[in-house]
């Protein structure tokens, strides 16, 4: 039978691929985001496909009460979740830190730190009741390495790495396994998203590189998921073949 996996930020990017990889491998999703009608595609497209039971709803991982009302009543109507993707994140801007817009680096903390808090500590006591689950959390090679203008970003995903060290010790009595997966410079709308909608300046971040693609991400969270219980690995670093650090980029 089919595991439950439960994915924030299903509609793009490395949500929306991890999820068609639990679906190809007989995995039951409960898929969520903002934009209702990609979820909505997203579900017809991968039940026809894979035969998977698909749930969907509408959830802003930063409105705390919205997360508080809705999840609980959708682990329910699935039964439990097996493995939690806090995926949903973004970057809001590039700007030395004096320039950078304060609504932006609200926005990045608000989504990447507060709303996988809300998530994960909603989910975590249903898995705990269950002594079994296992939470994958998406990092980055930011959280490693800060780099030039990317201040707020960078220290968001050095949160989410100490977050998931600071749950594994929490949970270290149960079977709770935490993941955190930190990929280098991935091909996906992120920089759209972090340049407001500028597709030129986006587009020049993966020029002249040969970028990870978001499945192979999404590759990764489902060998970290398919290992033995025993098993727990803690953190995973992907980057691509012309990367060394977080922004350090060998462009042909
Ligand atoms: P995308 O922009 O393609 O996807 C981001 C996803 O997050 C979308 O599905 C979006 O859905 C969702 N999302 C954003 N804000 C919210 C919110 N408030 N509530 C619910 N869902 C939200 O980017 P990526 O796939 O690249 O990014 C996914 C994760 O991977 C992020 O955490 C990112 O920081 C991380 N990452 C990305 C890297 C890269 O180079 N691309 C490298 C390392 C880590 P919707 O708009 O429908 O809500
Ligand atoms: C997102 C990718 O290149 O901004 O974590 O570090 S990058």
């Amino acid at each position: 039978m089919g595991r439950n996996v439960f994915i924030t930020g299903a509609t793009s990017g490395i949500g929306r691929e991890t999820a068609i990889a639990f679906a190809k491998n007989g995995d039951n999703l409960l898929l969520c985001a903002r934009r209702k009608d990609k979820l909505d595609e997203m579900k017809q497209g991968l039940e026809d496909l894979y035969k998977v039971d698909v749930t969907v709803f509408e959830l802003d991982v930063t409105d705390r009460a919205a997360v508080a009302e809705k999840v609980p009543a959708m682990i329910e109507s699935i039964d439990h979740v097996d493995i939690l993707v806090n995926n949903a994140g973004l970057a809001q801007g590039l700007d030395a830190f004096e320039d950078s817009s304060i609504d932006d680096m609200e926005t990045m903390i608000d989504t990447n730190v507060k709303g996988l808090l809300y998530v994960s500590r909603t989910v975590l006591p249903y898995m705990l009741k269950r002594n079994i689950g296992h939470i994958i959390n998406l990092g980055s090679t930011a959280g490693i390495y800060a780099y030039a203008k990317g201040a707020v970003y960078c220290a968001t995903k050095a949160a989410v790495k100490t977050l998931s060290d600071g749950i594994r010790i929490d949970t270290i009595e149960s079977d709770i396994k935490v993941t955190t997966i930190q990929p280098g410079i991935v091909e996906t709308p992120f920089s759209e998203v972090r340049f407001h909608g500028d597709k030129e300046k986006a587009a020049a971040v993966y020029a002249g590189v040969d970028a990870l693609q978001p499945e192979d991400i999404a590759d990764i969270i489902l060998f970290a998921s398919n290992r033995p219980r025993r098993v727990q690995i803690s953190d995973i670093t992907i980057m691509a073949n012309q990367q060394a650090t977080g922004f350090m980029i060998a462009k042909k």
